[in-house]
């Protein structure tokens, strides 16, 4: 197993807003991989957290009629609770307004300042609020950014930073390091941007005052952009690089962001980064955007979905699941209810949660409720076994295995390869009719109902990262030891012995039906 550390990351969220189903699928993302690692034997550090300094925060604040710090703490906590929610195994939860993440920011400006990369002018300009970003005169649109924001005209003294003068390294780094960037249309958009010049950037703030200062001139105080990014540095420890997290996780290995905020981090950070003199992260995968039954969420159209909603209705498991299935990683999707749905339905419930239901209810029955113990194996357990064994890693040159799925961050690839195997069962043991068999050939019906159960411990094993909950109850059913469920004891040969007495059988994934009105 390979036991490289993993450092993952979500964005920050912003604390003007309620989660809703966009900031839930980043960090479910994340989540999956981390699992996915730790099964697999590495070791993780998970990171979350808010962003709460910056215009948008102070006038959502002022709007509000209370403090900064009172909105930031009232929302960050709702962003904590989504992590509970939505059972996110994060390491830690990273917040700006916190002492160590503004000493981190004032030592990477500093570090960046000392080395002659940070220069004091004046910026004029446009600048739009709800993306805390800075445009030029030529990007915008009808006179609005080209995300459709409101921009408003800036005119102040400002700090910058060098970045024209990254452009050329950063080009360099994406041609040696073809991973940087994913998916890979996101990477070609980036390449053009940058190839396309790069302006000094604007990083520092004087008509406004929720923020972190800049060292040596408490008249401005940094932008939000450069704050935030700081954050993937502070919770290891930074600035000291001696810190233990620091020495064992940094750089990360993946920062996971919506396509929305690509730019800053596949441009401004790793430019911030070369100009620290800092190592770059290896990897930024850049997720697509979801709409709401075809409409842009928004708040004003008051349809962003709220996470708690869906688990109330549909259950925790199922969201997760339905979120990393339901749209190829890296597009844009839409949510609608009927594709939940559809999801929960047909390939939670009919496909995988029929097959775990059915065999283990005729092992309760037929065998005593003990795993059977198998005789010889005809062509067709052969085969079903095979597909089993090729299901976390395939021979070389046989197509993608769960395991390069994951790598890949092709979440929804990796859900069909499992259902694949679990169709495949079905389709088995409609054939093999074990339950016929119990007069007929009892031997044979053993042999079936065992070739079964290997294939549903193995479908469990994988899915621990997807639906946690749902996973470990189905392992508890199949009596599989809680020391024996990861990625290492995936094969065969680990099987809990024939004769291991079972718990009864209950259904994992129930199907959902409406309620009546
Ligand atoms: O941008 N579809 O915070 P933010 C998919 N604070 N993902 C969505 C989404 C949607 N409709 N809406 C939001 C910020 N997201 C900064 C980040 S990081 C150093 C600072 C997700 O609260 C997606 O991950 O606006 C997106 O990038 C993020 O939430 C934006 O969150």
């Amino acid at each position: 197993m390979n036991n490289k550390p993993f450092y993952i990351t979500t964005p920050i969220y912003y604390v003007n807003d309620r989660p809703h189903i966009g900031h839930a699928y980043t960090s479910v993302a994340c989540d999956v991989l981390a699992r996915f690692k730790r099964l697999s034997g590495e070791e993780v550090f998970f990171l979350t957290g808010t962003d709460e300094h910056g215009l948008k925060v102070e006038k959502s604040a002022n709007a509000a009629g209370v403090s900064p710090q009172a909105l930031a703490d009232a929302n960050s906590q709702h962003f904590r609770d989504l992590t509970q929610m939505m059972n996110i195994s994060n390491d830690d939860f990273i917040r700006t307004t916190e002492k160590r993440h503004i000493a981190s920011a004032q030592k990477l400006w500093q570090d960046m300042q000392a080395r002659g990369h940070i220069t004091l002018g004046s910026y004029s300009g446009w600048y739009s609020v709800r993306d805390e970003a800075y445009y030029q005169e030529s990007e915008l649109v009808g006179g609005k950014a080209p995300t459709g924001a409101e921009v408003e005209w800036v005119e102040e003294p400002s700090y910058f930073f060098k970045l024209s003068a990254f452009g050329d390294r950063l080009l360099e780094h994406y041609a040696k390091n073809p991973q940087f960037i994913g998916p890979e249309t996101r990477k070609n958009e980036i390449v053009s941007f940058v190839k396309g010049g790069l302006k000094d950037l604007s990083i520092s703030r004087t008509t406004f005052s929720w923020g972190i200062p800049v060292p040596g001139d408490e008249k401005h105080i940094m932008y939000v952009w450069l704050d935030a990014l700081a954050n993937y540095l502070s919770a290891l420890g930074y600035p000291d690089t001696d810190a233990r997290l620091y020495k064992t996780f940094w750089p990360a290995a993946l920062h996971m962001v919506g396509k929305d905020i690509i730019r800053f981090h596949t441009v401004y950070w790793p430019a911030f980064l070369m100009a620290a003199e800092l190592p770059l992260p290896e990897r930024v995968f850049a997720h697509g955007w979801w709409t709401i039954e075809g409409e842009k969420m928004s708040k004003s159209l008051g349809n962003a979905i709220a996470p708690g909603a869906l688990v109330d209705e549909f259950g925790l498991d199922q969201t997760r699941y339905f979120l990393m299935r339901e749209v190829p990683f890296g597009n844009d999707g839409n949510f609608s209810r009927q594709g939940m749905i559809n999801r929960v339905n047909s390939e939670l419930s009919n496909n995988i949660g029929n097959l775990a239901q059915r065999t283990l209810s005729i092992i309760n029955k037929n065998c005593g409720g003990m795993i059977p113990q198998p005789n010889a194996y005809t062509a067709e357990d052969e085969a079903l076994l095979a597909d089993a064994k090729n299901l976390y890693i395939l021979p070389e040159g046989k197509g993608s295995s769960l395991h390069d799925l994951m790598e890949a961050q092709q979440f929804h690839l990796a859900l069909e390869r499992v259902l694949e195997l679990s169709s495949a069962a079905n389709a088995y043991i409609d054939v093999q009719a074990p339950w016929k068999l119990k007069k007929e050939d009892p031997d044979r019906m053993n042999t079936v109902l065992y070739v079964l159960y290997c294939v549903i411990r193995k479908i469990s094993i994988c899915l621990q990262p997807f639906t946690p909950d749902s996973s470990s109850k189905m392992l508890d059913q199949l009596g599989v030891a809680e020391n024996m469920r990861d990625f290492a004891y995936v094969g065969e040969e680990f099987c809990p012995r024939p004769g291991t007495v079972l718990l009864p059988p209950q259904p994992v994934f129930l199907r959902f039906t409406e309620k009546a009105a």
